[in-house]
């Protein structure tokens, strides 16, 4: 991983390796002005298509062992997929650059999950008390 230091922050290149006609990550999730590469290490070729109305040149074609950089410093989402692999953005050879806020809240921990199961039961045992008591 390539490291380099843009305003005392750490921006870092994010490296997306294709094989087997998958993209590595299907969800990428970098920090504003981090890089993304995209690296393809099969013997054939692929696209990164971005979605219409992301401003660069995005590859229509990686040829094998090329790679494709691009510098995210917009939060927001893109998605991309490969041309030739999927035929839309949700399915088969496809994934998105999560870049900042935009990103995924962070998964809920067993804890919330057990106290959301007790306060259920607790809602429900209240219920069955009024009921018995008619
Ligand atoms: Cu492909």
């Amino acid at each position: 991983m390539l490291v380099a230091t843009v305003g005392g922050a750490q921006a870092a290149t994010i490296e997306v390796h294709i094989s087997n006609a998958m993209f590595g990550q299907t969800t990428v999730v970098a920090n504003p002005g981090e890089t993304v590469t995209f690296v393809n290490d099969d013997a054939f070729a692929h696209d990164v298509l971005f979605e219409a109305g992301f401003g660069t040149g995005a590859p229509g074609s990686l040829g094998p062992g090329a790679s494709w950089s691009h510098v995210f410093d917009t939060n927001g989402t893109y998605r991309f997929r490969c041309q030739t692999h999927s035929s839309n953005f949700d399915a088969g050879m496809a994934g998105k650059v999560v870049v900042g806020a935009a990103g995924p809240p962070p998964a809920k921990s067993p804890g919330f999950g057990l106290l959301g199961a007790l306060a259920a039961l607790a809602v429900a045992g209240a219920r069955g008390l009024r009921r018995a008591r008619r």
